[in-house]
């Protein structure tokens, strides 16, 4: 790395690359992740020159994405990542797309072909002239704000926009295009205190503007409530309100289940801790629910894989829903700022805490054990998932991937008390654990495990040479059933056998990646106890660690699509988890 003087931007003219730099350090922001090229360059050199934001080069633009997920996760701070024109920018789609729908604050700057160009046979050109497409159009739906740097001294409006839109509830990425030409451009930069005249977009009413008859409609139903269960989400964690969320559980002497994407929003091993709601989640939840009078959803619409298996209690159960957005069952809506509310709702609740009623608890599903155990070498989920929960530090950060060993992490393994559980369910795309763990360990220096598939690992998992490279302090587990397992199952389940081309050839993953890396840690987990003296290992070492673990393919998680299949095979159909507006596809 070249040594660089640290210029900051004056007031006056700088170049537009050096203000928005600037300006990201003011936001607080500490990373910046993405891919370089040509029409990114001088935002790179720009951030560079800050000397306080490090410029992260991923391997691939989806995992930059993910980084800044991650980093937005770990940190509630802004998430940004960069790319360039053409099939840098398409590549990051879908990592958008899991912000957008999971509420993730990022901002992402996109290069552009000088504008002198555009239309005119430009590489990469996506400004939408002379039968190029339009980029705008592309980001449009999966950002909450998205717009085309056009001149640069209207860019200085132009950032606070972007950044206010991505931080507004409900919150999700902002992307800027910025043509080269534009970026290297010199802008007057507004003297302090001198803010946009542009109207900054406010998407939700605060709690103080709450309508009165709602409030008095949901004490009503609060106080009136004798047995009540909370399902918390992710929202939880990003306004920072699990302290009003326990508050609430303790006065109402509640019950509290949380949505999978929300493992550590509530203390596992509380005994008011009634499990994971939805598809991966726990018997007791229904039971719970079933027993319930009043159900407040806090920090989540509650969506089809949070609510598998609970519409029927549902309906019969008054809901009342804490989130900026309205849920997707019946219920009372409170809107505005989810902590703002919160803590309105639970200023008016007797402050005396009251014990919740007996409850069995997160007691895992029962699975059907095949063959496996008789397989040399092999770990099961639950065992595999116990080593880890031994192991796990409990300011660690939890990555899980998509797949059956994810729904199997999901079910079984207890949230760290001080770190984040992540589970990408926004578009539960595979493989975003890896860069989304690299941006939450980079962004708080604490030990972060990623637990994911082969499948997983073989979509996105070279960026391990991103964790390598920057030293990220994460713990890669790869569960290696040599299968898209979970596509095998649905098809043994649903479609009258497993074809083959979802059960792939042996792999011997710690070798390769043994073999690409010398100077990282790599085992081959046989067995449960070597896995778990491999993850304390990891503890203990301040850079990254990969340990591979050979699973069996056939192995049924604790997943309802599966598991009621399981218990219902004498039923002609084969219905998965069904309920009155049509079965639960996942996978
Ligand atoms: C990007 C993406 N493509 C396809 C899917 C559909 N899908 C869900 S799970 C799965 C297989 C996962 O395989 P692996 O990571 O090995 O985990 P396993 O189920 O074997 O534990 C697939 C293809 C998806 N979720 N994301």
């Amino acid at each position: 790395m070249t040594a660089m003087t640290h210029e900051m931007p004056e007031e006056g003219g700088v170049r537009l690359v050096d203000h928005l730099a600037a300006q990201l350090v003011r936001a607080g922001v500490t990373h910046m992740f993405g891919v370089g090229g040509a029409n990114i360059e001088d935002l790179y050199d720009a951030v560079h020159r800050t000397g306080t934001i490090r410029g992260v080069v991923a391997k691939h633009e989806f995992s930059a994405v993910t980084m800044a997920d991650g980093y937005a996760r770990a940190t509630r701070r802004l998430g940004v990542v960069a790319a360039t024109s053409g099939g840098g920018a398409m590549n990051l789609v879908p990592g958008l797309a899991e912000a957008y729908a999971s509420r993730v604050p990022l901002l992402a700057l996109v290069g552009q072909p000088p504008t002198a160009q555009e239309g005119r046979g430009a590489f990469q050109d996506s400004s939408g002239k002379a039968g190029s497409f339009d980029a705008r159009e592309v980001f449009t739906p999966v950002s909450r704000f998205c717009a085309r740097a056009e001149d640069a001294d209207s860019f200085a409006e132009l950032l606070p926009q972007a950044i206010a839109a991505a931080q507004a509830d409900p919150k999700g990425p902002a992307v800027l295009l910025l043509p080269k030409d534009l970026q290297q451009a010199q802008v007057t930069v507004p003297a302090p205190g001198v803010t946009s005249t542009h109207a900054v977009p406010q998407r939700s009413a605060s709690a103080a503007g709450m309508e009165a008859g709602t409030q008095d409609a949901v004490s009503h139903a609060l106080r009136g409530a004798s047995r009540v269960l909370v399902i918390a989400g992710e929202g939880v964690a990003a306004a920072d309100a699990r302290e009003e969320l326990a508050e609430l559980a303790q006065r109402l002497g509640a019950w509290v289940a949380v949505t999978p994407d929300a493992k550590d929003v509530f203390d596992n091993r509380d005994p008011r801790f009634a499990g994971v709601a939805g598809v991966m989640g726990h018997a007791n939840v229904e039971d719970c629910l079933r027993r319930a009078d009043l159900c407040i959803l806090v920090g989540t619409r509650l969506p089809l894989l949070a609510r598998g298996g609970l519409d029927q209690p549902l309906a019969a159960t008054r809901v009342v829903c804490i989130d900026p957005e309205p849920p997707f069952v019946a219920g009372i809506a409170l809107g505005g700022n989810l902590r703002d509310t919160l803590r309105a709702v639970v200023g008016r609740l007797p402050s005396r805490p009251l014990p919740c009623p007996e409850h069995t608890g997160p007691i895992p599903t029962p699975t059907p054990t095949p063959v496996l155990q008789a397989l040399g070498g092999i770990v099961s989920y639950p065992e595999a998932v116990a080593a880890v929960e031994v192991a796990l530090p409990q300011d660690a950060h939890v990555f899980v991937d998509a797949g059956n060993a994810g729904a199997s992490a999901i079910h079984l393994l207890p949230a760290p008390r001080h770190g984040r559980f992540v589970v990408a369910v926004g578009m539960g795309g595979m493989g975003y654990t890896f860069g989304a763990g690299i941006g939450a360990a980079l962004a708080t220096g604490r030990r972060t495990y990623v637990l994911a598939g082969d499948g997983a690992f073989f979509m996105h998992g070279m960026e391990v040479h991103t964790a390598v490279e920057y030293a990220a302090p994460v713990t890669f587990v790869i569960f290696n059933n040599n299968a898209h397992a979970m596509c095998a199952l649905r098809e043994e389940s649903f479609q009258g056998g497993v074809r083959s081309d979802d059960l792939f050839a042996r792999t011997d993953i710690a070798a390769g990646v043994a073999a690409a890396f010398p100077a990282l840690d790599v085992t081959l987990a046989d067995d449960a106890a070597r896995l778990r003296r491999a993850l304390l290992r990891s503890n203990a070492s301040s850079g990254p660690a990969f340990i591979a673990l050979n699973c069996d393919a056939r192995e049924i998680p604790p997943f309802l699509p599966f598991l009621s299949v399981t218990e219902s095979t004498d039923s002609a159909e084969h219905e998965e988890s069904s309920d009155e507006r049509g079965p639960v596809h996942v996978g």
